[in-house]
């Protein structure tokens, strides 16, 4: 399962492609890169604090919980790999879950480059509670970065029954290419989107609506 923001859309958070490219006021580009923390640390630290205190204004919907319905039937055999670093999924009660762009309500420090869990403001450059540098930025993939945990992504896709791919436009590499990789491996492939993805020729099946009312009716 392969989730991107169009299954936090009902929920509240805005998608990257529904702000025409602009997320927040701020262009992705210009915040989601190494190249911008290093040049303007406060607006990229102040662009995921905001995020992150977002959360706390929003629920699961109806999509997050029927994929916690199948992984009570599947078990371990359901991975869900998001691109989304909001907390939606495990809230709803999802246990597989890899954030292969990192999260929110983690902070990565630069200088001994331990995890911790992080729910406060960055702007500030509070203490890492590790070494006591303040040096954390957000735990996030940016652009240019390695997502997380691609070798156990890829074997999985080596070895997937069924690839569904739910609210993501296929703009953004690697996540975009694994519908590819699945089909390679025999997996069926199903695409679950408010409109037809960049990818789409690579589905057996594109339905299109929103997830709040496709996630459930496909699932149940
Ligand atoms: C990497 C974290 C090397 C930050 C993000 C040229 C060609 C190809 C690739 C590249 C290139 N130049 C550079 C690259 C690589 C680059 C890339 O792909 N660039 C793009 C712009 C071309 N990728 C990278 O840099 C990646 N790293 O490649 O490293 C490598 C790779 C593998 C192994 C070793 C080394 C890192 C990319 C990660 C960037 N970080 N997020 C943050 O969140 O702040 S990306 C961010 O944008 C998201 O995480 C997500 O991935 C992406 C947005 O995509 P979506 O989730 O799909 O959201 P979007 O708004 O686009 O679409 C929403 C969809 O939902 C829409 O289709 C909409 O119709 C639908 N929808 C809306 N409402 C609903 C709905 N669907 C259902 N129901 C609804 N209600």
């Amino acid at each position: 399962m392969l989730t991107g923001a169009g299954i936090s859309a009902e929920s509240g958070v805005p998608t990257f492609r529904d702000a025409d490219g602009l997320w927040e006021g701020h262009r992705v580009e210009d915040v989601a890169t190494p190249e911008a923390y290093d040049m303007a640390p406060t607006r990229v630290l102040r662009f995921y604090d905001e995020r992150r205190a977002a959360l706390a204004r929003v629920e699961p919907n109806a999509a997050h919980h029927a994929l916690v319905r199948l992984e009570e039937v599947l078990g371990e055999d359901l991975l869900v790999v998001t691109q989304n670093i909001d907390d939606l999924h495990e809230r709803a009660g999802s246990r597989h879950v890899v954030h292969m762009h990192g999260q929110l309500l983690s902070a990565l420090c630069r200088v001994c480059e331990g995890r911790v869990p992080w729910t406060r403001e960055l702007v500030d450059h509070p203490p890492c509670p590790g070494c006591g540098h303040t040096e954390l930025r957000p735990d996030v993939v940016w652009f240019g970065e390695i997502p997380y945990e691609m070798d156990r992504i890829l074997h999985v896709l080596g070895s997937a029954h069924t690839f569904v791919s739910i609210g993501t436009s296929g703009a953004v590499y690697p996540a975009a290419g694994f519908v590819q990789h699945a089909r390679r491996s025999g997996a069926r492939t199903i695409e679950l989107n408010l409109e037809p993805s960049e990818g789409s020729m690579w589905f057996h099946e594109s339905h299109q609506g929103r997830a709040g009312e496709l996630v459930p009716r496909w699932v149940d």
